[in-house]
């Protein structure tokens, strides 16, 4: 099935309706599910005391079942508002006016680009500047965006705009949908209960036990005995010697003009990466030699004087105290005379 987000737009004028179009296709895979999802229209005109509805089709299925709206904001972005317009959110049978003859929009711009959004700092007023995030207007015919809230993300949005004078030259319209339940990272664990959100770590390995996961933590201590079974077999990691759940790379290179070795320790695992011991070598006929050690910086990234020593250099990473990773070693580079 296409799960991917595929989204109609039927541009309604008067009481004509044309036939929907679709604007955007999709064929991503099943993960990750998104937890935001913006969809709008640029660059429209309404016509002198015209009204235009702006349907937006939501298919459901692109959506985690059950998935409903936790937060909606929508942005609002005119070339020309002049004449003033009226401006009504609908979706799962609930409206909202958004802008009307007695909005107090920012005065006397005719341009706005602003976002609402029930948690901004303050309320849109006369004084406002014509850009930012702003709560929506507050009176009982606009209730906030928050009767939103619980609905489905699936379904019909329809944006109603008109004009009450002139021409009204819309820049752009955005609705920015926050859905309930959805996983980011694409590794099967739902966001709220992801242990680390932003990485695949299907595993949810957490060594220390503080609620991060060992691939977002800096200090993620070392196996228990009985977790062992919960990290990928040490075999499958190439590089690795023992008891090691997460692969890394160390790159070394000579920056001759500067007199620097300068390199990164990648990982997915930031434990890995960050603050980590990076020892420099000189390779000779018998056994190599140890210069010295340096240690990364939060990126992985380190860097130390160039040697003065024509010969071949290289950077390994790793030791027996740290379990958690895999060894690497760089590739040789040579400083020359
Ligand atoms: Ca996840
Ligand atoms: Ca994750
Ligand atoms: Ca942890």
């Amino acid at each position: 099935m296409n799960r991917g987000i595929r989204v109609a737009v039927g541009v309604l004028v008067g009481a004509v309706a044309l036939s929907p179009v679709v604007v955007s296709g999709g064929s991503a895979a099943a993960a990750p599910m998104p937890c935001t999802h913006t969809q709008g229209v640029i660059n429209h005109e309404v016509q002198p005391s015209a009204t235009v509805n702006h349907r937006f089709v939501v298919i459901a299925d692109a959506f985690p079942a059950g998935a409903t709206l936790v937060d909606l904001d929508v942005g609002l972005g005119f070339d020309d508002y002049s004449g003033g317009a009226g401006v009504w959110l609908t979706h799962a049978g609930r409206e909202m006016q958004l802008m009307g003859p007695y909005t107090p929009v920012p005065s006397p711009q005719p341009t706005y680009d602003l976002v609402y959004d029930d948690e901004a700092a303050a309320p849109l007023s006369p004084d406002s500047p014509s850009g930012g995030r702003y709560q929506p207007p507050q009176g009982s015919q606009y209730p906030p965006l928050a009767v939103f809230d619980g609905t489905p993300v699936g379904g019909d949005y329809v944006l109603r705009i008109t004009s009450y004078g002139p021409v009204v030259k819309i820049k752009r319209l955005r609705l920015v949908m926050t859905i309930s339940t959805c996983d980011s990272d694409g590794d099967g664990v739902e966001e709220k209960a992801d242990n680390c959100p932003t990485l695949a770590n299907s595993d949810q390995a957490d060594w220390d036990g503080d609620g991060i996961g060992n691939v977002c933590d800096s200090t993620p201590g070392t196996a228990p005995p009985t977790a062992t079974s919960t990290v990928p077999p040490p075999t499958s990691i190439p590089g690795c010697t023992a008891g090691c759940a997460y692969e890394r790379s160390v790159g070394l290179r000579h920056r001759a003009a500067r007199h620097r070795l300068v390199g990164k320790v990648e990982s997915v695992a930031v434990g890995c990466r960050r603050v980590v011991p990076v020892t420099i070598w000189l390779k000779r006929s018998g056994a190599d030699r140890k210069l010295l050690v340096v240690t990364t910086r939060s990126t992985g990234g380190f860097h130390t004087l160039a040697p003065r020593r024509p010969g071949r250099y290289y950077a390994t990473v790793g030791s027996a105290a740290e379990p958690l990773c895999a060894r690497d070693r760089s590739r040789t580079v040579r400083i020359r005379r």
